[in-house]
């Protein structure tokens, strides 16, 4: 009876160290797991970037989708996602290197839904976004970090939070080499709803039109689109300033096309692709 009152408070404590201990472990178990859980939940993040990547251009039919997708990453991975310059891409477009399709290349700037709803009906002309690297790449968000191997999809600098991030890079540095090859009769759809369709810092004003070789490009036919309601037509200034910056020897057209009628062309079977505008 004594022993038995004597034992019960060092029993009492080894209880509590037990607990003590459980409680401990379960917390461990616990930190654990989450770090475990967060760990794996980015991991599919970045193989689904590189999974959609491939996929669309094996899609696309590229038959070295791993080689362009290797040169495509070494252009920002294991770079401060704000040191990422144009030219980092240069191995990218040598990997997948644009091919001219003359009289069919269609730029755009502001009308990039009337655009795409109108070459995904009509096969009449191809835009960048019709080309591997600009199908593979439309859309996506993408950045690395300096000491990481990784490819981040969030978290990544806005197209103006700083120049050199590798989205605007890479935007800028595919639109100059699909610009480089243009061709023959090419054409620009640009918005007549905003007040400058020859929008100033825009990719077709800073980089496309300048590279427009007149050696390569015989004509520009600039479609702006309207809407009721028109803000700019062809004797826009904006419109006088791209006639300046393009090359001597490329002519030039502008056509005032009502967002109506390019919509009714499309759907029209019978339409041909010259009677749109
Ligand atoms: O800056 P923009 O238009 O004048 O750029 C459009 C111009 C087109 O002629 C394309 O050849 O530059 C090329 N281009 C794309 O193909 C493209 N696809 C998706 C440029 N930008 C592209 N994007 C995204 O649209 C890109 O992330 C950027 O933010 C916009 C640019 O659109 P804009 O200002 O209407």
């Amino acid at each position: 009876m004594e022993r038995g009152e004597t034992g019960k408070p060092r029993r009492t404590q080894r209880r509590r160290r037990l607990v003590l201990l459980l409680v401990a472990a379960l917390l461990l178990v616990v930190i654990v797991a989450v770090a475990v859980g967060v760990s794996l939940r980015q991991q599919p993040h970045q193989e689904e970037f590189k999974d959609t990547f491939i996929n669309r251009c094996k899609e696309f039919k590229g038959d070295n989708c791993s080689g362009i997708w290797e040169a495509f990453q070494q252009a920002y991975v294991n770079r401060d996602p704000c040191d990422v310059p144009v030219e980092a891409y240069d191995p990218l477009i040598a990997a997948a290197p644009f091919k001219p399709e003359c009289n069919r290349m269609m730029f755009w700037s502001k009308t990039k839904d009337v655009v795409h709803d109108f070459t995904e009906k009509k096969d009449c002309f191809v835009t960048l976004e019709d080309t591997l690297l600009g199908e593979v790449l439309d859309g996506l968000t993408w950045c690395g970090k300096k000491d990481s191997s990784e490819t981040f999809t969030s978290g990544c600098p806005g197209w103006s939070d700083c120049v050199d991030n590798p989205v605007r890079s890479f935007w800028n540095r595919v639109s100059a080499a699909y610009a480089d090859v243009a061709c023959g009769d090419v054409t620009a759809m640009l918005s007549g709803s905003i007040e400058t369709p020859f929008s100033p810092g825009s990719i077709f004003r800073t980089v496309e039109l300048k590279r427009f070789d007149s050696s390569r490009v015989n004509t520009l036919t600039v479609v702006l689109v309207t809407q009721e309601e028109k803000v700019a037509n062809c004797t826009n200034d904006s419109l006088k300033d791209l006639q300046m910056e393009l090359q001597k020897g490329i002519r030039y057209n502008c056509k005032e096309v009502p967002e109506s009628q390019i919509s009714a062309c499309s759907s029209d079977p019978t339409a041909s692709c010259g009677s749109c505008w």
